[in-house]
């Protein structure tokens, strides 16, 4: 069946599907005014770059491609570039060195990639910008006769590569199996410097494989972070004083260098406060002796997090008397002892390394104790502290609250984002597929960077860190409802029929929770809205336009789990969500059964509407019956929850008039 048609000719609400996929409109924000008179040419780049503008026509994309670099050129960004002008009409693509290029190269597309300062990028760049900024870059695309030239320039390596992600995004068809590339300049930076993930969460921790795959993911959407901290990885927490066995860290080798090849940091965490004596020579000898296990793989980039640990007491009588009675005030004199130490003997004098991380006990509220007073005045300015928010899962991240954060703990602060992490006990049952949402505009003149703490389904985990990614590299710029179905369109590799599908699945997984009874994100607004607009039409007698309208809308959560699993869709979000994707066309066909029951009934069709009305009730039961199974969560084999307070108590009412009952009820009075 033609679900996709469908779907755009009904979806109509809050998420309007057609409207808002903006899979061919470029991001308004981004768009000088020149460029917004010919946006139906440019597709969108993600994330959102600082500064988009059309200039001139497009550029074709020619059999043969010449491609100047040197030794200066960015090798990771070579690959990919030349990986994308294979897939995207070259046959062949000839690299050669500035000053070499061959006359015959007039006629054909060039792309010139190094450096921003480099002579010959920088000729190509001609007046467009090269931001003054840390993995900023410069793209321009020119057409020059019957050839065109294309210039990446970096201000750094990371810059090459980020231009060649957004080059990536500018191909489109002209027919067949011919190419080319947006005419556009591009002048392009982060807005936060740190922008990624932190693998923080509870229970089965993500496989090599699954880490592997996230290294690529997270160079497609330009984030730079990763953070080692599996809270279920045993060497991370009880056994920090262990070094890893020979396989893990061989592994850890291997997800070090496809970090690096991704221009992602791998930043390697070991969280020894369950533990640790913090004023014992040997136990620091030991914390050291593990991170130069991991900077001798090559990792640059280290953390040490206190978080979920017992501060108010001590795990050594020898503390009692280095710094005293255990209390808030200690337990931070004990850690910065620690954290400082580590700082200067280790991070200052391993060459290459960026300041040293760390989670402090006190990470999600905004009360000022001793505890932060003693960080805030004693540890080093150089470590990063983290942040949660004002609570462990906060409602929104304001300008105002970050701002107040920095003062408490001294510096800018690093948010660890407890989005879309689904280990506690309000997630239970759930996927967190709603957009990346609620922190303020203008969050980067306050923060160091955030990163997103995932989901232990790695690859469902992708559609916030897609959104998280877009608002910490262009923060003003960001807009969920323009994120979300983009994060959707790159899972869906493109595909419009299977973005639209996901598009509805997700909104049936749209709760976000917070620790306490109000979840911060609503359950399945677009439904929400669509039964609240039926049974309003319902009610003023608009019975056959109003089951018309719904009846499409279920149609298409029955049909969306087949076309998920039909292909386009990454295979990984397809095994991370399948008990959610059997449950939601199982509720799906409940409800198109339902709708056929009450436009049974309104037809006085008793019969029918009995017999629809009980097979509704069945698929429901079955729907119910789905388990998790084998659960990744610690959740355990729970049932996945389905559009839960929306789609069940449509079905609860629905069910009352189809049956005759509400009729009944309401002749009573
Ligand atoms: O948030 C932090 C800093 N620590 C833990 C995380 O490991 C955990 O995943 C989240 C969500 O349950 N809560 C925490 O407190």
């Amino acid at each position: 069946m033609g679900r996709s048609k469908n779907v755009t000719f009904a979806i109509g609400g809050c998420f309007a599907l057609a409207s808002t996929l903006g899979l061919q409109a470029l991001p308004a924000t981004a768009v000088s005014d020149d460029a917004s008179r010919a946006t139906s040419s440019v597709p969108p780049v993600s994330p959102t770059p600082q500064k988009l503008t059309r200039a001139g026509g497009d550029a074709s994309v020619t059999k043969k491609v010449f491609v100047v670099a040197d030794k200066d050129t960015d090798r990771a960004a070579l690959a990919r570039l030349i990986r994308e002008l294979k897939a995207h009409g070259a046959n062949q693509v000839q690299v050669v060195a500035p000053g070499k290029l061959p006359d015959a190269a007039a006629r054909l597309l060039t792309v010139r990639l190094g450096p921003a300062t480099r002579p010959d990028v920088g000729r190509a760049l001609g007046d467009t910008a090269v931001p003054d900024h840390a993995e900023g870059y410069a793209l321009r695309v020119k057409r020059s006769g019957s050839g065109a030239d294309i210039a990446l320039g970096g201000r750094d390596s990371a810059g090459q590569f980020y231009a060649v992600q957004t080059l990536r995004q500018l191909f489109s068809r002209t027919g067949g199996d011919r190419w080319k590339v947006s005419g556009v300049r591009v002048s392009d930076f982060p807005s936060m410097p740190l922008r990624g993930t932190v693998e923080g969460f509870y229970g089965q921790p993500w496989t090599h494989a699954e880490r592997l795959d996230q290294m690529d993911f997270y160079g497609d959407v330009k984030a730079n972070t990763y953070i080692y901290a599996p809270k279920d990885d045993p060497y991370h927490r009880g056994k920090w004083r262990e070094p890893y066995p020979s396989d893990k860290l061989a592994e850890l080798g291997e997800l070090v260098d496809r970090a690096t090849a991704n221009h992602v940091r791998f930043t390697f965490a070991v969280s020894p406060g369950e533990s640790i004596c913090y004023s014992d020579p040997d136990d620091r000898k030991a914390l050291k002796t593990k991170l130069q296990a991991l900077y001798d793989l090559g990792t640059r980039d280290f953390s040490i997090p206190l978080d979920d640990i017992n501060y108010t007491s001590w795990n050594c009588e020898a503390d009692r008397t280095a710094y005293g009675e255990p209390g808030r005030e200690t337990a931070a004199k004990a850690q910065v002892d620690l954290l400082n130490d580590v700082q200067r003997d280790f991070i200052a004098t391993h060459d290459g390394t960026r300041p040293l991380q760390m989670v402090p006990t006190e990470y999600g509220d905004l009360t000022d104790t001793a505890y932060k007073k003693t960080l805030r005045d004693t540890l080093d300015p150089a470590v990063e502290v983290m942040w949660t928010g004002t609570a462990v899962v906060p409602p929104e991240i304001t300008n105002d609250d970050a701002e107040k954060a920095s003062k408490l703990f001294g510096r800018k602060v690093f948010v660890w984002d407890n989005y879309p992490v689904n280990d506690f006990g309000n997630t239970s049952g759930r996927l967190l597929l709603a957009p990346y949402d609620k922190r303020e505009a203008g969050l980067s003149e306050h923060l160091s960077g955030i990163v997103a703490n995932p989901m232990n389904q790695p690859y469902a985990s992708k559609v916030a860190v897609f959104g998280a990614a877009d608002f910490t590299w262009n923060d003003r710029a960001y807009d969920a409802r323009k994120s979300w179905p983009r994060a959707m369109s790159y899972l869906a590799g493109g595909d419009r029929e299977a973005t639209e599908a996901l598009l509805v699945f997700a909104d049936l997984q749209h709760m976000a929770p917070t620790f306490g009874s109000t979840p911060w994100q609503p359950q399945a607004p677009e439904l929400a809205q669509r039964v609240t607009e039926f049974w309003k039409a319902w009610n003023e007698g608009n019975h056959t336009e109003a089951l018309k309208r719904l009846r499409a809308y279920a149609t298409a959560i029955e049909g969306a789990p087949d076309t998920i699993r039909g292909g386009a869709v990454q295979n990984g979000f397809v095994v991370d969500a399948a008990p959610w994707l059997d449950a939601t066309e199982l509720w799906g066909k409940a409800t198109v059964k339902m709708v056929d029951a009450l436009a049974a009934r309104q037809d006085g069709d008793e019969e029918a509407a009995d017999r629809l009305l009980a097979e509704s009730t069945d698929l429901r039961q079955q729907a119910e019956s789905v388990r998790v199974d084998p659960p990744r969560n610690s959740w355990g084999k729970v049932q996945p929850k389905i559009g839960d307070g929306v789609l069940d108590t449509f079905l609860d009412k629905a069910a009352k008039v189809a049956s005759g009952e509400a009729e009944a009820e309401a002749a009573l009075g």
